[in-house]
């Protein structure tokens, strides 16, 4: 019968198109095409079965039912069949590629200096302390030794907290250096003493690539019977050898302070010229009549090392400045 070419080429080409679709809008646009009730070309076929004979009409509204439910059937198959490719493909990953790193962040090369800082002496046997970073003028300049009309006291070379002061029944300021926690130790311990303090001072330096206006220091105190300056000057080569490595250089010169006597100062080996680390020397007995303690009796050693500078060496980093820009892409590569 000619008739039923009509239905012939609607079913195949439906299932072609339903061959061809490879995810489910297309497969909806199929359907659309061949089923849909508005313009679908099923609709043309239902003219074609208007157009039969009486005596064709029995087979060709038989074939006519065959097609549109064998399409359907084909439409609703691949459906189901494109989900479950969709659920793998999402269930369906290779563990062997490699992970996806969280960002989780890190600490700051400072923070982790201190931290090497404080285990590496305490294996030299000194206890961390800690002191305040808003401090009087007693434990900044008067116990150490640093008389009023001192040039180190000019308000000018200080960050003197003006609102504080009548609160504090006095002068304050942002510690200048952490010479204060020796002098906060020996006011409520006695010698048998060894111990370091780390942390932010504050002074009004103009900022260039070693200097900044708040920075770190590591201060250190040895006070007992018969301490030397040959003991504080192995304790610093040993520090630095440990942290730096053994091939590290520095150097000791003699130098000045008001709360020790004799002072050194500490360079370190920096490319070919030489960088100022750190102040040391032995306790000035004035600083020791201050804290009430018997200058015939006791010496001592302290030391206050620049971290920045030790973290710069170790890092490689030229300005102190990165330190302190906030810039991750200098921060993450440590
Ligand atoms: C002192 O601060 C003394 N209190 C050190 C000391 C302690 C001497 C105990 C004797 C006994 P000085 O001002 O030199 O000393 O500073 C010590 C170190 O801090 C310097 O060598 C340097 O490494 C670092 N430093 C000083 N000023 C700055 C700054 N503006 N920025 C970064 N680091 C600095």
């Amino acid at each position: 019968m000619e008739i039923l070419n009509a239905f012939n080429e609607f079913e195949t080409s439906a299932l072609n198109a339903i061959a061809a679709a490879t995810d489910s809008e297309s497969l909806e646009k199929v359907r659309i095409e061949f089923l849909g009730q508005k313009n679908g070309r099923v609709k043309d076929l239902q003219k074609v079965v208007g157009t039969a004979t009486t005596a064709e009409k029995p087979a060709v509204g038989k074939r006519f039912n065959e097609v549109r439910t064998n399409v359907t059937a084909q439409l609703d198959a691949k459906l189901e069949q494109l989900k479950s490719q969709a659920q793998k493909a999402a269930s369906d990953f290779d563990v062997t590629l490699p992970g996806e790193r969280p960002k989780i962040g890190q600490l700051h090369p400072i923070t982790r200096v201190i931290t090497e800082f404080r285990e590496l002496m305490g294996r030299f046997g000194f206890t961390v302390v800690d002191g305040p970073e808003i401090e009087d003028e007693r434990h900044n300049f008067e116990a150490l030794n640093i008389p009023e009309d001192h040039p180190a006291r000019d308000p000018l070379d200080n960050f003197y907290v003006a609102c504080a002061s009548a609160a504090a029944g006095g002068p304050v300021l942002l510690r200048s250096q952490t010479s204060t926690v020796q002098i906060r130790t020996m006011e409520t311990t006695k010698p048998p003493i060894r111990i370091v303090s780390l942390g932010r001072v504050y002074r009004p330096d103009t900022i260039d690539a070693t200097h900044s206006c708040m920075f770190h220091q590591m201060e250190g105190l040895m006070v007992d019977r018969h301490v030397t300056m040959a003991q504080l000057k192995t304790v610093l080569s040993l520090f630095a050898r440990s942290f730096l490595g053994p091939d590290v250089e520095i150097r000791f010169r003699p130098s000045f302070f008001p709360f020790t006597e004799p002072s050194v100062e500490v360079d370190m080996k920096w490319g070919n010229s030489w960088m100022e680390i750190g102040g040391a020397g032995m306790v000035d007995p004035n600083v020791f009549a201050a804290v009430g303690y018997d200058p015939e009796e006791y010496t001592g050693f302290a030391f206050g090392l620049g971290i920045e500078r030790f973290c710069m060496k170790h890092y490689g980093v030229d300005d102190i400045r990165r330190f302190y820009e906030n810039d991750m892409r200098f921060l993450s590569q440590f």
